[in-house]
């Protein structure tokens, strides 16, 4: 699939679905800068420092499908993160909102004084101390609920210790 250079997707339950790029991160949003250190299983500890908008201000640009003011349903709704290698990363909007975890993570515009345009955004989560969340070359943000599956019917499903 085609899609312009560094460009990625906000889609899901959303009122505004878009494409952004990453000079549309730059140009529209309040950039924040932070220094990680997150801990790479293969290759050790890794050092960077990014800029970018948090990801929560983008994606309510997009228009989440809850009631901003009610905090009982945005705790519901969760984010997949995806990079084009099909590498995915999973967040609860809770982590990111400010009425819960609060934590600061970042679609970057920039990494150690290098601009994304090319490659694109990364997810930049400060808060993990592992790095396999810092989706890099991201393509798609997908926002959505959980929907309470249908409960097991009585008798259907047995948990038991003995065979
Ligand atoms: N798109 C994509 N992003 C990815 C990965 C990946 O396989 N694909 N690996 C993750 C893992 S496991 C780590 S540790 C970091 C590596 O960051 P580094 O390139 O700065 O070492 O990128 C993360 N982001
Ligand atoms: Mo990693």
């Amino acid at each position: 699939m085609s899609r312009r250079t560094g460009a990625f997707a906000i889609w899901g339950d959303v009122a505004l679905p878009a494409t952004l790029t990453v000079a549309d991160l730059r140009r529209d949003w309040i950039q924040h800068r932070t220094e990680v250190v997150f801990d790479c299983a293969t290759d050790g500890p890794q050092e960077h420092t990014f800029e970018g908008p948090l990801l929560r201000d983008v994606v309510a640009a997009a228009r989440p499908g809850f009631d901003p003011a009610r905090r009982k349903e945005r705790s519901r709704f969760l984010l997949a993160v995806s990079g084009g290698d099909g590498h995915h990363a999973l967040l609860s909007w809770a982590e990111i909102d400010s009425d819960f975890g609060d934590a600061p993570v970042l679609l970057a515009t920039r990494m150690d004084e290098q601009w994304l345009d090319t490659p694109g955004s990364q997810l930049v989560v400060p808060s993990d101390r592992c790095g396999a969340r810092y989706v890099s070359a991201v393509t798609g943000i997908w926002i959505g609920a959980f929907r309470t599956p249908r409960a097991p019917e009585a008798g259907v499903t047995r948990v038991s210790g003995r065979a």
